[in-house]
Parts: C-alpha cells; structure tokens; sequence
C-alpha cells in the first residue's frame, strides 16, 4: 500500500512493485480535477476489455487522505498490506511556512494515524512500514556531511513535521516491534518532479524559453546547494529497506552537491544555450553568450536576459547546504546511485523541450497554452 501514490515517488515506486509482482494499493485524494497523470499508464481501466469489470487487477486506486482516521483504518483494514510506504505529504518547503498547520497534520500526524491503525488492527507484526523522511531534518547542518547520526536542526515547519514522524516511526518500532523504518532522503528529481520546485522549474523554464514561450525564469537563492540524484534510483531503496531481517534507518542520497546556478547553468547547456552570471542577490541576472543549437533554442538570442532573482522565492529560514553520506546504505543493503545528476539533468530537459516544441506548434496554430509559472 502506498500513500502518496499520484507524487512523483510513488508513481515510480509503483511501476517497480508492480514489476515485482505486487499487488499494489494506493491511496489518492478526491481532487476537483484529475490528478492520476504520474500513474495513468500503469493503471489498468476496468472495463477496457468492453466486458465485465476485472475485479483482480494488480493495481487499485482508493480515495483517501491522510488527514482523516477513519478512512485509513478501514483501508488497511480492508487491504491488510504486507507493506505499507508512507509518501504523502504536503511536501513543498516554502509552502509549509504558508499553511504550517496542515503541514503538521498531514506530514507528522498522517503518520501516527497510520501506525496507530496498525497496531489497533493487530497488524503490527504484519505490516512492514516505510516513512519517507528527510535530509530537511538536518536544516542548518551540524555535520558535514550528513549521516545517519548527524544531529538535526529543522529549519521549516515541513521539517518539524517530518521531525516528529520520524520520531514516531522509531517510537513504534521500539514500543510495539513494528518493523518500521525511515529512509532519510536527500533531493531526488526526475521528469515527474513537481513543476514548483526548483530543479523541474529550472528545465521546464528554460525549455519554455528556448521555444519561444517565456523571456524569463524567476528564481529565490541561487546559492543553495543540493545533493540531486534520480527518484528511480531512490525508490529502489525504499523497498530494500523493507526487505531486511530488521528495520533501520538509512540515509539516501549521492555524496555530490552542487549550488542552484550550476544546476542552472547545466540545464540551459542541455537546452542549447550558454549563460554567465553578473551582479550578485537579488541583482543577480544570467544573459546569453552563445547559441549551441539552435534547433533546441530557436527563439533566444545572444544577449537576452534570461535568468533574474525574484526576493519572493527567498524563505523565512532557509537551508543553505545538504550533502549526504550514503556509506551505510552501500555498506548494508549494496545500494549505489545509478544515475547522475548530469544524466538526470538531460533527461529532465529533454523531456521539457518535447512538452514546449508540443506547446510553441499549439501556440503557433491559434490554441491557448497554459505556461503557468510559480
Ligand atoms: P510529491 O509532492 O510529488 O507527492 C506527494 C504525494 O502526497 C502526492 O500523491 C499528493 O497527492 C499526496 N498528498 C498530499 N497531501 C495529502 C493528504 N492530505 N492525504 C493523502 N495524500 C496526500 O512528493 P515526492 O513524491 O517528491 O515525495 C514523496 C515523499 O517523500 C514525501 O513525503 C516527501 O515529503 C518525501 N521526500 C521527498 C524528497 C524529494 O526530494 N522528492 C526527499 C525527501 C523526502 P496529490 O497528487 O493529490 O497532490
Ligand atoms: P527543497 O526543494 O526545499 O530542498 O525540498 P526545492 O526544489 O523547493 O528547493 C531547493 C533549493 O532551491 C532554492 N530555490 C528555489 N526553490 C524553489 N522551489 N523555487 C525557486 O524559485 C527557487 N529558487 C531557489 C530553495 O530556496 C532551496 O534552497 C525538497 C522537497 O522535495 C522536500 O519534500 C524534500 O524533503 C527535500 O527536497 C529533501
């Protein structure tokens, strides 16, 4: 069973358990509009033979949501899962300084909820359960770089949330003999990263503006500097981690970092543009200095401005620097990053590029697009 199941995590983690043999559940929310696009490939309609309904099917979708007790109880009370991974969440940092009450409720206490109808239903020597934790709990860093005895110091109401869940899920595992774990993740992106943070507003942007469908891409901290690895990678760890002969936490992430203008800088290489940085904070731009392809770039021009710092983006308390240590993962379960942040870098514009040339022709041929931006 998966919370989380529409995120980007748990789409992939879906398709790798499916691969396995799994059956797989997961818990969507009631949306106003559709919000399956990361899972509708691997969903199996039905009705699509046109017959009967085939009640079977591998993978099955219930509404739910992580807020509500009864609702989950009866789920896993219905599906009594061998395995449960906890990837829903209210995820996005800066947000959480915007609603840190519903941050609260559905990151740290959509946990205990979990646990606790575990363990009320008696499942708690069953059910394996898998947290999503967070190098956000290392904040303002203590140790350089982060492991798994590194101190926390949380720096958002997101990270106070998942404080607490991690806590939680160790406090059931010591209580009750759960098999319960965390995965402390470092940042993992790929082409179902969500389009408001950073790394997929950096591909995506920059594909818009190669195609002609933005001049400019708004960013907060450029400095900030991050250890990126690809989600396919660490969802493969997430189920490691539920097939040990005992839980333990791990921390997940690639031993690289690099700050949010080089990601920046990679990016627009990928989209056929090369860029230098002048001015510094909020004055900051990044200008055109060569076209590299311009089939990839046709609507940019050297000299364009096409990078400026937007104070909006900037956070009440921000984390400056994360760099994972991931020894004991490669020590324990083999675990190693198969991908790199260059590879995932491409792979992320490339994607975006298809998505803008669909968008510019669109445009071209007298349709609305929709480039929303945040
Ligand atoms: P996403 O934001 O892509 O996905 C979050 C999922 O949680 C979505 O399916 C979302 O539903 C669902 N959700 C949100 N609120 C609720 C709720 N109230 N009840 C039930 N479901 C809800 O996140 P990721 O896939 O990137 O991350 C997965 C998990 O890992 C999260 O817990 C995140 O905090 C954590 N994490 C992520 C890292 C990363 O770099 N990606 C690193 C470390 C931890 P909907 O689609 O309807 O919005
Ligand atoms: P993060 O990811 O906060 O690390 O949380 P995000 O991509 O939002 O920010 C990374 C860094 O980039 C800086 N930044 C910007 N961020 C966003 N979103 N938008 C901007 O315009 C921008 N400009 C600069 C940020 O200030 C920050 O320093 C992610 C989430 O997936 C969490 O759920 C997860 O727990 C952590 O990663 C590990």
């Amino acid at each position: 069973m998966i919370t989380g199941i529409t995120g980007q995590d748990g789409s992939y983690l879906a398709e790798l358990l499916l691969e396995k043999g799994y059956a797989v559940h997961g818990i969507k929310r009631r949306s106003s509009s559709f919000n399956t696009e990361r899972i509708d490939h691997i969903y199996q309609d039905p009705h699509a033979s046109g017959g009967h309904p085939h009640p079977d099917a591998n993978f099955k979708l219930h509404y739910g949501d992580l807020t509500d007790t009864s609702n989950l109880t009866r789920i896993i009370n219905e599906v009594q899962p061998d395995e449960v991974y906890n990837l829903g969440a209210q995820s996005h940092v800066a947000v959480s300084f915007e609603s840190p009450e519903y941050t609260a409720d559905v990151d740290g206490l959509g946990t205990l909820r979990l646990l606790e109808a575990i363990r009320f239903l008696g499942l708690e020597k069953k059910t394996r359960f898998y947290q999503a934790s967070t190098s956000e709990l290392f904040g303002l860093v203590q140790e350089i770089p982060q492991r798994e005895t590194t101190p926390f110091y949380p720096r958002s109401p997101y990270a106070c949330a998942k404080l607490y869940a991690y806590w939680i899920t160790i406090n059931y595992r010591e209580s009750y003999g759960m098999y319960a774990c965390n995965g402390i993740l470092f940042n993992h992106e790929s082409p179902r990263r969500g389009e408001t943070f950073v790394t997929r507003k950096i591909t995506r942007g920059l594909a818009n503006i190669a195609q002609g469908l933005e001049k400019c891409l708004f960013l907060g901290n450029m400095d900030a500097l991050r250890d990126w690895g690809h989600a396919k990678d660490y969802v493969r760890m997430q189920w490691m981690m539920l097939q040990q002969e005992t839980a333990e936490d791990f921390v997940i992430a690639t031993g690289q970092q690099i700050s949010v203008r080089d990601f920046v800088r990679m990016s627009a290489a990928e989209a056929g543009m090369q860029l230098d940085f002048t001015g510094e904070g909020i004055d900051e731009i990044a200008t055109v200095t060569e076209i590299a392809d311009a089939e990839k770039a046709p609507q940019v021009s050297v000299g364009d401005v096409i990078v400026r710092v937007d104070p909006r983006y900037f956070r009440p308390a921000e984390v400056e620097t994360l760099l994972g240590d991931p020894a004991k993962a490669k020590a324990k379960l083999g675990w190693e990053c198969e991908i790199s942040v260059e590879e995932m870098c491409a792979e992320m514009v490339a994607n975006d590029l298809v998505n803008a040339r669909k968008h510019a022709l669109l445009k071209r041929h007298g349709h609305h697009v929709n480039v929303a931006v945040e």
